[in-house]
């Protein structure tokens, strides 16, 4: 048997195979025999929730005897992907489990299998929750993270002759094994209804809400289990059902169908997760799915504080603190607002000064369309009272802050009010998220700078200490030692095994860049992962690659702004120059792409369509003497992310400057050894600084000069005319090469980049993407020096452990400490 491993849990791999073979017979009343992979995998978990259990009773005893200050992530989205091998590795277990299965016949790859994504968000905001939650207990801070628990997670995704399908996402239809339901501590929540002014004996003014239905919300733990024997601290997801109490009612009314029909529409509020990233949907719905979980983990926080502080207020904002990420759980501050000066009957200076203290606010885009308003009259519908306290926060906000700064200033108060004043009236949550924290931080150093410059550059006159920078980090239990072992052994055996929790440690093996061999090991792992990676293709797509050409990869969610159009037009460029030039000399390429789509998003749906049609050609074309292969994955999703990070040679991280906030996508890969093709936006900058300009291919315009441009007027007509290249290839997609019998079928994007006006400057940074590639192409070829460049990619990138990201909000926004567990 393997040794007992060195976290916290002690355990030997004979116990552990007891304790699955018990969970077999006893949880899942089967036999060795004739168990189902399935079976066995639901048996393993709940053999690892025994070691998980443990560690969460011993951490939340120790957080209640300590009374300690606790962060409360509030966050719509998580994107937490599969937990098995993720607690296996955090709990040290993983070897000794891939042991324990293999002597009882199971293969652990193949249980791993068995397991849906829990894909509770969308993109870059819901993994980066995820990321950081694992970090919070890892380093033993006492945090809860808050959100919804959909039935549904973020659509599964398909194509159809090359066109996006999406079917619902039934994570749970068999149960999920990693989660408690909590019926004890389940919330009733309000919405609808009207506002009543009453008085009482002593003449005092009161507002009395009476809601025109009640939800209950039902909490679904799932224990987040820190790194070696740390902290196992608590996801809390709300599932909404009818309230009894209402149902009753409509019941004794004689109303059994209209009952039934109440319930259907309260468990709508969690049914899904609306799949739109960057993008507000503005829908009743989503509105009420904010107010129900923001609403729920307000009064679960609340009963927890009163457990030890009765009715005294004074110790609430020492102890509680609110990270809201980005302005979807915004409404939490008129509602904080409502419990105090409504129910709690407090002040209205005093319990301001609470929520002043209390909520922090991340902001994680600056795209207009991402910038969330409600308008005025679905806030009154939905909740009437909260929007009477968003309009006494506003007018003390116009009065006393800005009418003081700058008295007499219309203007000022109009854009500076929460309320927008158009023909729609509407609540502007960043405004109302700025006035209501103490701290506002961007995800990057550029768009926290942007953040202050060009979204909100009164209220920094009005709060300069307000606003701050955390740049985004990424977990790298799971982005590296998890996903990438072969990897990590490597460097165990030349740095030591300290690096995942302190991920500087990285920057030693440095010293190893131009060592032959440790380039020959490091290149021969990256050279099976891209087999394992072409294996993983041909299943899924049945399309052959090639593992010795360059693997370059294009991972995010679709969007114009993320220019993976600029992307196929450079591949539509090297297949051009192919077609001219059968001697062009490249090394071969396989560009590989996973993207879902916003269902209503045409433009983006259009180009996976254009994308796969154009692989599809070039694919079958025997001139290109596999040269290029184009591969779009289906269903890409964090186990996807997780197999093809660590095969990646080429990293592509080409948004417009100044639109993506930070990305993480592009630390994953950095960390990984892919080397990144990318422009000055977000937190490309930071990972150029870090591993040097030799070792990234930086190209395209600056923020600045993105801003010049527009100002001076940008023709992108003119570049179509002036570069013969893009002229061919863009008239080429009006044609039907690329969809025989059917021409037009991929002119949208020629369009969109012509009569559309191009918004993102996707054909002002062409000429100079297509050279970032050539460079890449020269130093592909020289083997000992990309070998190099991969290593300092890996080495360099320590700055970018969501640790730090964590150390980072505790030392300027949250003020935590950290709580070791004790056991008992
Ligand atoms: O901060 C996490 C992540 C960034 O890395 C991406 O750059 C950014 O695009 C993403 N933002 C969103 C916006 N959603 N809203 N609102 O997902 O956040």
């Amino acid at each position: 048997s393997a040794p007992a491993a060195t976290g916290a849990v002690q355990i030997s791999t004979e116990q552990l195979k007891d304790q699955i073979v018990r969970h077999l017979h006893a949880t899942l009343g089967t036999d060795v025999n004739k168990a189902s992979p399935k079976a066995w995998w639901r048996a393993t978990c709940a053999a690892i929730n025994e070691q998980v259990y443990d560690g969460l009773r011993n951490t939340q005893r120790t957080h209640y005897e300590n009374n300690t200050r606790a962060l409360h992530y509030f966050s719509l989205e998580y994107l937490m992907g599969r937990l098995f091998s993720n607690n296996l590795h955090n709990l040290g277990l993983y070897d000794q489990a891939k042991q324990a299965l293999g002597e009882l016949g199971m293969n652990i790859a193949d249980l791993e299998d068995q397991e849906e994504d829990m894909a509770l968000g969308n993109g870059g905001l819901g993994r980066l929750a995820a990321c950081f939650i694992d970090s919070l207990a890892t380093l033993n801070y006492p945090a809860i993270g808050y959100g919804i628990h959909y039935e549904h997670g973020l659509f599964q995704q398909s194509f159809q002759d090359g066109k996006q399908i999406e079917r619902p996402d039934s994570w749970r239809e068999y149960g999920n094994p990693w989660e408690i339901c909590r019926p004890e501590s389940v919330q009733e929540i309000s919405v609808y209804g009207y506002v009543e002014t009453v008085y009482d004996l002593q003449g005092r003014m009161k507002k009395v809400w009476h809601p025109g239905r009640i939800i209950k919300g039902v909490p679904w733990d799932i224990p987040v289990v820190g790194y070696n024997g740390s902290s196992v601290n608590v996801l809390r997801l709300w599932e909404s059902r009818a309230s009894d109490f209402f149902n009753w009612d409509v019941f004794n009314s004689g109303g059994y169908i209209d009952a039934a029909r109440e319930n259907i529409e309260a468990e709508t509020i969690s049914k899904v997760l609306y799949p739109n990233d960057e993008t507000d949907a503005g829908k009743e719905l989503r509105l009420i799915q904010q107010y129900f979980f923001v609403s729920c983990s307000l009064k679960d926080i609340i009963r927890r504080y009163k457990r030890a502080h009765a009715d005294d207020w004074s110790e609430f904002a020492k102890q509680v603190v609110i990270q809201l990420n980005d302005t979807h759980p915004a409404v939490s501050i008129p509602e904080l607002m409502r419990i105090l000066v409504d129910r709690a009957e407090m002040q209205w200076d005093q319990a301001w000064s609470i929520c002043q203290q209390v909520f922090a606010y991340t902001n994680h885009t600056l795209l207009p369309e991402a910038l969330e308003k409600w308008p005025v009259r679905l806030f009154e519908k939905v909740l009437p009272r909260h929007l009477e306290i968003i309009y006494e926060i506003n007018r003390r906000f116009l009065l006393e802050q800005v009418d003081v700064l700058w008295p007499g200033d219309d203007e000022k108060k109009r854009k500076l009010s929460i309320i927008e004043e158009n023909h729609e009236p509407m609540v502007r949550m960043g405004h109302l998220s700025v006035v209501g924290s103490f701290r506002v931080n961007g995800v990057a150093e550029i768009h926290s700078k942007l953040v202050k410059s060009d979204l909100f550059p009164e209220m920094v006159a009005l709060w300069p200490d307000k606003f701050t920078n955390v740049t985004n980090g990424v977990t790298p239990r799971r982005w590296l030692k998890a996903c990438n072992p072969k990897l990590s052994k490597l460097l165990d055996n030349h740095i030591g095994t300290a690096w995942p929790t302190d991920l500087k440690q990285l920057s030693k093996f440095a010293a190893f860049a131009d060592d032959a061999a440790v380039q020959d090991a490091f290149m021969a792992i990256k050279q099976q992962n891209k087999a394992e990676l072409a294996t993983v293709v041909k299943k899924l797509t049945n399309i052959d690659i090639d593992p010795h050409a360059i693997f370059d990869i294009q991972i995010k969610r679709l969007h114009e702004y993320k220019r993976q159009h600029l992307n196929l037009l450079h591949i539509l460029a090297l297949y051009r120059r192919i077609l001219q030039d059968p001697n062009y000399d490249m090394a071969p390429r396989v560009f590989l792409f996973g993207a879902k789509a916003a269902p209503g998003y045409k433009l983006a749906k259009d180009i996976i369509y254009a994308i796969n049609k154009v692989a599809e050609k070039i694919n079958h074309d025997k001139r290109v003497k596999n040269r290029l292969k184009v591969v779009f994955m289906p269903n890409y999703r964090v186990t996807l992310a997780e197999k093809m990070i660590p095969a990646a040679d080429v990293s592509e991280q080409i948004s417009t400057a100044g639109k993506e906030a930070s990305g993480t996508g592009n630390m994953k890969l950095a960390l990984n050894g892919a080397i990144t093709v990318g422009t000055l936006d977000g937190a490309n900058i930071e990972i150029a600084e870090e591993v040097g300009d030799e070792n990234i291919a930086i190209f395209g315009l600056t923020v600045d000069e993105v801003k010049t441009l527009h100002v001076k007027g940008y023709n992108s007509a003119d570049y179509y005319y002036n570069n013969p290249e893009i002229k061919a290839i863009l008239d080429w997609l009006e044609t039907d090469y690329f969809t025989p019998g059917k021409p037009g079928e991929l002119a949208a994007i020629k369009r969109s980049l012509l009569e559309g006006g191009d918004p993102y400057l996707v054909l002002a940074d062409f000429e100079s993407y297509s050279k970032a590639h050539e460079k890449v192409d020269h130093w592909y070829r020289d083997k000992a020096l990309w070998a190099k460049k991969a290593i300092l990619n890996t080495a360099s990138v320590g700055k970018f452990t969501s640790d730090r990201s964590i150390e980072d909000y505790v030392s300027r926004v949250w003020h935590l400490e950290k709580c070791k567990i004790t056991k008992n």
